[in-house]
């Protein structure tokens, strides 16, 4: 994509399906972004280079998917100014609540806004991205005020739906 404004990273490819719920947010707001495996712990240099050349080419702010001893985004966030989202990907052996700790709790000082455990906590990692962009680009918060609009007239579909089934 060209001019991408946010930067999706994951710890591994085995996190894709999740964060295919994010992207799936910025495509629907088209909001351009690009997407990398790059891990905190396997390719750690690889993973600061990058940080720092991001702000340079115009990224506005990041997305880290990480699962286990889930330090990706902390590690992003340790390297930038720029606003960081953490996305803990759920996991087999402790559900996710490893990723869910390793994230959410960052020392005071080095902030990382953490979203819920799998795919609903991606969807938020997508939408909050867009919110932070609507702060300064009108049409997109235009476009947050329909899509909540179209929220609410879901919920009152499903509403009117199970009325006929009870
Ligand atoms: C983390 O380890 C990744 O974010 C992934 O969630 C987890 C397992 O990675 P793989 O063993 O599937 O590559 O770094």
């Amino acid at each position: 994509m060209t001019n991408p404004l946010v930067a999706l990273l994951m710890g591994s490819d085995s996190d894709l399906p999740t964060v295919k719920e994010a992207c799936a947010v910025l495509q629907n707001f088209g909001v351009p972004y690009e997407a990398h495996v790059m891990s905190a712990h396997r390719s750690p240099e690889d993973l600061v280079a990058y940080v720092r050349k991001a702000e340079q080419t115009g990224i506005r702010l990041f997305i880290a998917a990480a699962g286990g001893a889930a330090h990706l985004a902390g590690v992003v966030a340790a390297h930038t100014t720029r606003p960081v989202i953490g996305i803990p990907i759920q996991t087999n052996p402790l559900g996710g609540l490893d990723s869910l700790l390793s994230t959410v709790q960052m020392p005071g000082g080095i902030p990382v806004a953490t979203m819920a455990i799998g795919a609903g906590g991606a969807r938020n990692a997508g939408l909050l991205a867009v919110q932070i962009l609507a702060l300064a680009d009108s049409s997109l918060a235009a476009k947050l005020e329909e899509h909540r609009a179209k929220q609410v007239e879901q919920v009152r579909q499903k509403d009117k739906k199970i009325q006929t089934e009870l």
